[in-house]
């Protein structure tokens, strides 16, 4: 007898939905960031037909997140690599935010992400998962607090036995049936589940005292509490000002505020990369080791808007941009529209200029009218096939993350600066690698491997060798 398995695509979705659910349960600003969400993506699909986006497609566009956890321990992200293998996620590219400018984090991240485009439509959950560098003397430099970090460290099993076992059925059996899929996904959100719970009051404090506040978090939990869930929005201004003005207007909020800007590139008319807001974490009870009561600020929830994913050469425009534009922050001055449109001069604002000068990737078709005349043309340029209505491209959607916009968003919700350090990082991906033993997928290859088999299915499709 053969058993189905649940497909891991539906899977991911699935326990996407469920972190969702319990989220804004434990959160409920969250539940109302999710309805504002909702409500902002509705009105721009009124607004901008020529998006071709479906009003009855709201919530699955609504629908689509990313969250993220922190490690302490080397087996532990190596388990949890396993983990997202289940719901079909990979990690992609290696985030060293130890040296991520002035904002930096004494860890070493990657993010697990489903990579063929069949996956990401059925659902593009992706994690962001940070490992903690307690032998880092650059952050860390006194050597009793380094072996405290590590004892601590080691008394935790964040992975239940069950768990265990159901991350060992689904690689020896090739997947779940629906049975162990349910208790998987049951198991899968106690894993990340808030519990209200820490230990070592003494190292809390000490590591609050150094404003080491991202130790505290990782090494004084019982297990990797999800620290945000990021909802998808098509108007990410829109959406800041919406949530700015409900939490003015609710007495409940009184503590909680936005973030003061929007990570990312600015605003334009044709969105590249990502960019990134929130609602600062927001300050909770704890009781340390069955016994004493305090507080901790961690969690919060963040809003995302996506765009066209750049080339390297894009993408090393977009870096010096925004190299300029931190330097006018780090002066202690908010930049400007004028400052953000001289930052950003050598990227053009427009899809189509993007395309043509190689600076983003693309996926192309073969339109109606290039069906009606295929087979029967010399070889041609692909642009020339597009001006003439033959072919049409479509860009590819950012599904990674920006090293300075996370280190800015951990500072901002840690309440933690972070720290510049001069000199290089000793972090290389292959060490995250040999952690893990997997290798870590590169999102550049992954975008060109997409938009060439694309482009090779349209020009073999009208019958051309293509130049
Ligand atoms: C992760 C911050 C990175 C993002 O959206 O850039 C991130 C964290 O706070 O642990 O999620
Ligand atoms: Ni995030």
């Amino acid at each position: 007898m053969s058993t189905a398995f649940v497909a891991a695509s539906t899977l991911r979705r699935e326990f996407s939905n469920r972190l969702s659910a319990l989220y804004a349960q434990e959160v409920p600003l969250y539940g109302q960031l999710t309805e504002a969400v909702k409500e902002v993506n509705r009105e721009v699909i009124r607004a901008h037909p020529t998006l071709g986006l479906r009003e009855a497609d709201v919530d699955h566009i609504s629908e689509e997140r990313h969250g993220a956890i922190r490690l302490g321990r080397d087996d532990e992200l190596r388990t949890m690599a396993d983990f997202f293998a289940v719901l079909g996620m990979q990690p992609v590219n290696f985030y060293d935010l130890s040296a991520a400018g002035a904002k930096a984090q004494p860890v070493i991240s990657t993010a697990f992400r489903p990579v063929d485009l069949a996956d990401i439509e059925v659902s593009p959950f992706r994690v962001f998962c940070s490992l903690l560098r307690p032998d880092d003397e650059r952050f860390f430099d006194d050597p009793d607090l380094r072996r405290r970090l590590h004892t601590t460290l080691a008394r935790r099993e964040i992975f239940t036995p069950p768990l265990r076992e159901l991350i060992q059925i689904a690689r020896t059996q090739g997947g779940l049936d629906r049975v162990q899929a349910d208790a998987f996904l049951a198991e899968g959100v106690r894993l990340f589940k808030w519990r209200g719970t820490a230990t070592d009051h003494a190292l809390y404090k000490e590591l609050m005292a150094r404003k080491l506040n991202i130790a505290a978090d990782i090494c004084c939990f019982p297990n990797p509490h999800l620290n945000h869930l990021t909802p998808n929005t098509l108007d990410i201004d829109a959406l800041q000002a919406r949530m700015q003005a409900i939490l003015a207007a609710d007495y409940r909020h009184l503590s909680a505020e936005m973030k003061d800007h929007i990570e990312g590139p600015p605003r334009r008319r044709a969105p590249i990369l990502l960019r990134q807001t929130s609602y600062k974490a927001l300050t909770e009870p704890v009781t340390f080791d069955g016994v004493d009561t305090g507080a901790h600020t961690a969690r919060f929830g963040e809003i995302e808007q996506r765009g066209l994913a750049l080339t390297p050469e894009g993408r090393r425009r977009y870096d010096e941009a925004l190299a300029k534009v931190e330097a006018i922050r780090a002066q202690g001055r908010e930049p400007q529209r004028a400052d953000e449109a001289a930052a950003y001069a050598a990227l053009p604002d427009d899809v189509e200029v993007l395309r043509r000068e190689g600076l983003g990737f693309f996926t192309y078709a073969v339109t109606d009218r290039g069906a009606a005349v295929a087979g029967d043309r010399r070889p041609v340029d692909l642009g020339e096939l597009i001006a003439r209505g033959y072919v049409s491209a479509r860009p590819i959607r950012y599904e990674d993350f920006l090293p300075v916009s996370a280190a800015g968003i951990f500072a901002s919700n840690l309440r933690q600066a972070g720290a510049r350090h001069a000199g290089g990082s000793p972090y290389t991906q292959q060490d995250l690698e040999a952690i893990m033993q997997r290798p870590i997928l590169d999102s550049f290859a992954l975008y060109a491997a997409q938009a060439d088999g694309s482009r090779a299915a349209v020009l073999a499709a009208l019958g051309m060798a293509g130049k």
